[in-house]
């Protein structure tokens, strides 16, 4: 077996391995922040931008969805989120020359930590059909070309128009505004391959497809059961929202395949304790999970507490169940029914783990659980969020204080994107407003989602592919597939900050559009703009830029919409013109069409914004087609492995933002200088013959017999449960195969990948 990385390795990748830490933050992650700042920012730029993350008169942090306490310190510091903003706040450029030097075919063979590194997109530039060379092209001619190919189209359903979460909420609505004028609902988002299998869950459950807490139940809860996330990393602010909810007496489980820095104990920067001191204790109960077993836990402990309501009543919050449910019966006759041997087997919990979780449950009055991808990214993953709101309502934890569902979203303003319409199949309540309003009729079939979008792109029924920013074909899964498809593409179009894969496995013909980020000024009309966002718990408050563009030619995600709608509908009724140049007559459009968002521009001038309304939350009213929060009785799935074989989950470094990599380092793990690594546990990866250091191609076995190949990947050993694997996305996107998705969500199953190690000899 080699000990060095085979010959031809694709990208320059030599891991480094040291012990996996049990803490997170701390002084080494000011440091971090800041020496990755300066390199990207110089000192002073980097200290002005850093002081106005998430301050109220700010931008909003383009990292992730987490919300902003009401008064956040002076730094509201975050090492991810100040690595979000530098990687944004750039003083690199990729320039008109840039493209001169480098065609694209050389481009393509460039990693996507390589591409990131140039810098900010600075021109519109266009990638004529049989060229290699994208050239600096006006924007008007840009968005003619657009306009050219968008009617050349047999159906407006030939084209997609693709959303990444960080597209503010008056960009996101004019954006499936002009999609529906001009015909179609082909609005696929980042949300399909994230948070989709949660919305889906939560909307037959309870009714509204978002979480049911605000900052303050998790300050007030009794119980937290974190699973499936790995805030250390992804969500680094809420560290100090659990540290404060311990310090209020809460207790935490988490249930997580991999032991994570940052739930074991966390080093608060904002605190003398936290710089000089131990730190505190976050997880009280560890439950390390074997992938997919959440189903079978949270049904194992139902079962539980309905066996505890035996002797203490209480036990089951008997007047909720009444009143606010449809479906216990059948549900409560599932979970007594379910089998130790099997629950066990599918969790790869013992016995007296789940009982001690089952006490601390029992123990608690307000429950809250927290989740992210490692529940929503597999094929039962909507029975399995189902099954934590059955494990809720059990005990009447929803609709109060302290206690409720918290999915915990990823892009800063995704939710937000889908609350403006960014969806394939919108609610015909919201196309009615928007008919009303706008006086147009929109179409109302269902459009294509990510993985059905790909499917229509490979066999040519999709033909021109639009991304309001992202990195699509790297995301995405299946990757060779993927990139073929959007190789078939007519016309790629990209309104992009920096540059990526996606600008370099194109259409016939391809344009960048350079844009604005968050954290810069936005002088529309000859007046400052702001806009808004809604974070993972529906407060919506108001980001505005402070630094000066990238460069002159870019133009803010708003101002494209408009140009590119007038272009394209030169007959729309739309005011194109004046909400290009006045985002507060947009915000007034969303107050006549959008529930929850009347009065929008005075409530949002307030600082800190305000929160949507939310039935469950607010009056334990639950708008299902039941009228009730239903139970569901789904049997419990968790996946199979065949022998000799393990569970790929496919995650993030903490040196990365999806697929915008930061660094080489996964410094709470240990792993430094690399990112081809697989993470399996010593007695695998012994049984499997490998030993740490050595390395395999990770070969993936689907159900329909085809396989597929991620090749070079050092074995680590480490302390993941048994008979799993972790390793790093989007360079294992290859192996997830475009039709294993998630039933009803239709999210690319990316966390329950069977695979087989091959060993690599040295070449
Ligand atoms: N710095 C930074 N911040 C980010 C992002 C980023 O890339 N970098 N991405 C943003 C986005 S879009 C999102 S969606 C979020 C993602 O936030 P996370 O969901 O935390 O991201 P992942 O790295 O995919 O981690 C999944 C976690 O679930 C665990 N897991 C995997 N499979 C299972 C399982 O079957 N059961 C259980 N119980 N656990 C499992 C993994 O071990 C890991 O700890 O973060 C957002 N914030
Ligand atoms: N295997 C595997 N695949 C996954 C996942 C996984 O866990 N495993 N996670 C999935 C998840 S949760 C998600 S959310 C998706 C992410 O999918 P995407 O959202 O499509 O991907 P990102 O990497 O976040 O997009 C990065 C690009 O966005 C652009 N950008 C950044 N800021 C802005 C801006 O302000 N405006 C504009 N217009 N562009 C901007 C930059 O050009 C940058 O290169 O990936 C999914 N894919
Ligand atoms: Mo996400």
């Amino acid at each position: 077996m080699a000990a060095k990385p085979p010959a031809g390795d694709p990208v320059q990748d030599a891991p480094e391995v040291g012990a996996p830490q049990h803490a997170a933050a701390g002084l080494p992650a000011i440091a971090h922040t800041v020496r990755m700042a300066q390199q990207q920012m110089g000192v002073t730029r980097s200290v002005l931008t850093l002081l106005r993350v998430n301050q109220k008169d700010g931008f909003d942090c383009p990292g992730c969805a987490w919300p902003e306490p009401d008064k956040p310190h002076t730094a509201e510091f975050c090492e991810n989120g100040a690595k979000a903003v530098a990687e944004e706040a750039t003083l690199r450029r990729v320039t008109p020359a840039f493209f001169a030097a480098h065609p694209v075919s050389e481009l393509a063979t460039r990693s996507g930590y390589w591409l990131g590194q140039q810098g900010r997109l600075t021109h519109p530039m266009y990638l004529e059909e049989g060229s290699d060379t994208y050239r600096p092209i006006g924007w008007d001619r840009a968005f003619d070309i657009i306009a050219e190919e968008l009617r050349a189209l047999d159906s407006p359903d030939e084209a997609v128009f693709y959303t990444s979460g960080r597209t503010s909420n008056e960009a996101a609505f004019l954006y499936q505004l002009f999609a529906r004028e001009f015909g179609t609902n082909n609005l696929p988002d980042c949300s399909n391959m994230c948070h989709e299998s949660s919305g889906s869950a939560l909307t037959e459950t309870l009714g509204v497809g978002k979480g049911s807490v605000l900052l303050d139940d998790l300050y007030r809860a009794d119980l937290i059961i974190v699973a499936g996330q790995n805030p250390g990393t992804n969500h680094p602010r809420m560290l100090s929202a659990l540290e404060k909810a311990k310090g209020n007496g809460a207790r935490i489980i988490t249930v997580n395949p991999l032991p994570e820095a940052g739930m074991e104990r966390f080093k608060n920067p904002q605190t003398p304790r936290g710089l000089a001191g131990g730190g505190t204790p976050l997880t009280d109960l560890f439950l390390q999970i074997r992938i997919g077993g959440d189903q079978a836990l949270f049904r194992a402990l139902g079962k539980r507490v309905l066996e505890a309501a035996e002797e203490d009543p209480g036990a089951v919050d008997e007047a909720f169940v009444r009143e606010h449910t449809h479906g216990f019966e059948e549900y409560a006759a599932a979970a007594r029914a379910a089998d130790w041997d099997e629950t066990l087997r599918a969790t790869g919990l013992t016995r007296d783990e789940i009982e001690a979780a089952a006490r601390m449950v029992l123990a608690s009055r307000r429950t809250i659980v927290c989740w992210a991808m490692g529940l929503t990214q597999h094929k039962h993953a909507v029975p399995t969020i189902r099954e934590v709101v059955n494990f809720l309502l059990l005990r009447g934890n929803v609709g109060r204080p302290g206690a409720g569902v918290c999915p915990v979203r990823g892009h800063s303003n995704v939710q937000g994107d889908r609350t403006m319409g960014i969806f394939e199949r919108p609610d015909p309540a919201f196309l009615d407003a928007l008919e009303r309003e706008f006086g147009f009729a929109p179409p109302r079939e269902h459009g294509l989602d990510v993985v059905r979008a790909i499917r229509a792109l490979r066999d040519g029924r999709a033909k021109v592919f639009f991304a309001m920013g992202g990195n699509f074909v790297a995301a995405s899964p299946d990757t060779e597939v993927t990139e073929a498809a959007m190789r078939r593409a007519r016309l790629t179009v990209h309104v992009s900050t920096k540059l990526n894969r996606s600008h370099v496995v194109t259409g016939a013909r391809a344009l960048i559009l350079p844009t604005l980020g968050r954290t810069e000024r936005d002088i529309r009309g000859g007046r400052a703009q702001s806009v808004t966002v809604e974070d993972s718990m529906g407060m919506v408050h108001a980001s505005r830029g402070r630094l000066a563009p990238a460069g002159p030619e870019l133009l803010s995600e708003p101002a494209i919409v408009c140009r590119l709608a007038r272009r394209v509908l030169p007959g729309s009724r739309t005011p194109w013109e004046e909400f290009a140049d006045d985002y507060a007559a947009v915000r007034d459009r969303i107050a006549r069409v959008i529930p929850g968002f009347e009065d929008f521009n005075a409530r949002v001038a307030v600082p800190g914004g305000f929160a949507l309304p939310h039935a469950p939350r607010d009056e334990r009213r639950f708008p299902t087609a039941t009228g009730k929060a239903n139970f569901t009785a789904a049997e419990v799935e968790y996946p199979r492995v065949p022998e000799g074989r393990l569970l790929l989950q496919t995650l993030r470094s903490h040196d990365q933002y999806n697929t915008t990599v930061y660094g080489l380092d996964d410094r709470y793990r240990g792993i430094k200088g690399g990112r081809r690594v697989v993470l399996v546990h010593p007695d695998d990866a012994a049984a499997l013959g490998f030993a740490d250091g050595a390395y395999a191609d990770l070969v993936g076995e689907w159900t329909d017999g085809t396989e597929r190949r991620a090749p070079g990947f050092r074995v680590v050993h480490y302390p993941t449960a048994r008979g799993c694997a972790a390793a790093y996305y989007p360079e294992t996107n290859v192996l997830v195969p475009l039709d294993a998705t998630a039933d009803t969500s239709n999210t690319p199953a990316s966390k329950s990948l069977v695979v087989r190690l091959e060993p690599v000899t040295p070449a």
